[in-house]
């Protein structure tokens, strides 16, 4: 039997690349949506990859560009396209809402449109999030919660939602989002705050650093595991009808506790390092989002399993690994 093609975007990210390695478990020949840059110098640009170069098939071409979308979907005829690429920063300052907008929205765009001229019956996935919500009426948020997005990506989320659900629904695509709330690894970016600390805690336990510099300690988040998001995505394409599914473990922790179980894993007094500082703090953020997943565990038949700290003790241990620092023996 002839094996099912899957063009994920953004496949050097952290979803991208524990979906490519869970498709090629599951028997899929994988492409991977790359901008020309990353096949220059994949051991830099796309480094959580490595490990999956000679499995997958890279296709150069940027999300700006609908002629090259368009060419890369005639090339590649998907029978699913996993739509995970975007500019995916979260800030409430309106900074770099130009370039921010017309990326998230002009790709998701390009890729439906060609989807829908050439291969229409390519069942495609949408990653939707939590900062779609914004500062939300109701808690937790489901799938009915109105979204009131306060930042410029949350805004550009909302709008490729809304392009997916019409593309759903004026042209019979197969066409599911998935509302995904934070979800982390050791394959995180370091940009975001869980792997900024538990780097940090590496660094400091190498003797490299001295302070980890923080932002808003009393920040809430609903933190979940990433690997076992990917699942859920593949799980809404197995559907016989497509839809919308908020993927959340429905339960909230501070930076302060995320911070507390990294030090406290390495056998530090995280007190005596974190520095809270204005700079990594974010005006306009208030509402803390946490989602109710009981669509997705009713339909999906999809759960969160690993528990918040085991995330954290892990994320710590692969960030000391890497580095060659050993973690003391009782730590805890
Ligand atoms: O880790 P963060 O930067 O993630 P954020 O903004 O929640 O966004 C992530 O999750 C969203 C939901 O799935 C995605 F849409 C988005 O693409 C991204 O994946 O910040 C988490 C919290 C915030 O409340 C922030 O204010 O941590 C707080 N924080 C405190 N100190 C910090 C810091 N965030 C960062 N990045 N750096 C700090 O020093």
């Amino acid at each position: 039997m002839e094996k099912k093609r899957a063009l994920i975007t953004g496949v050097n990210g952290q979803d991208g690349s524990y979906l490519a390695e869970l498709l090629l478990a599951r028997g899929y020949e994988v492409f991977g949506l790359v901008r020309r840059v990353g096949l220059e110098a994949p051991e830099h640009r796309l480094g959580r990859l490595l490990p999956l170069l000679d499995r997958i098939q890279l296709q150069p071409a940027s999300l700006e560009s609908y002629a090259g979308i368009f060419n890369a979907v005639a090339k590649i005829r998907p029978d699913e396209c996993y739509h995970l690429a975007a500019a995916s920063f979260v800030s409430y300052e309106f900074d770099d809402e130009f370039s921010t907008l017309t990326t998230n929205i002009n790709g998701t765009h390009y890729l439906l449109a060609s989807l829908k001229d050439l291969v229409p019956s390519c069942r495609f996935y949408f990653a939707g999030t939590s900062e779609m919500f914004g500062s939300a009426e109701e808690m937790p948020q489901n799938e009915h919660t109105r979204f009131r997005p306060r930042s410029i990506y949350g805004i550009s989320k909302v709008a490729g939602f809304e392009l997916v659900r019409n593309y759903r629904e004026r042209y019979g695509m197969h066409a599911s989002s998935g509302i995904l709330f934070n979800h982390e690894s050791p394959r995180r970016g370091h940009e975001f705050v869980t792997r900024k600390i538990t780097s940090g805690v590496a660094r400091i336990l190498a003797g490299q650093a001295n302070e980890l510099r923080l932002g808003n300690l009393d920040a809430e988040r609903d933190w979940g595991f990433a690997q076992e998001y990917v699942d859920a995505m593949w799980r809404m394409l197995r559907q016989p009808e497509p839809d919308d599914y908020v993927i959340a473990t429905g339960r909230l922790h501070s930076v302060r506790d995320f911070v507390r179980i990294a030090f406290a894993s390495a056998g530090l007094d995280w007190e005596k390092y974190v520095v809270t500082d204005p700079n990594f703090f974010r005006s306009g953020e208030s509402v803390a989002l946490c989602g109710d997943a009981s669509k997705a565990r009713r339909i999906l038949g999809w759960e969160p399993r690993k528990g918040f700290e085991e995330m954290v003790r892990e994320m710590v241990a692969a960030d000391c690994e890497s580095m060659g620092v050993e973690l003391p023996a009782a730590a805890g």
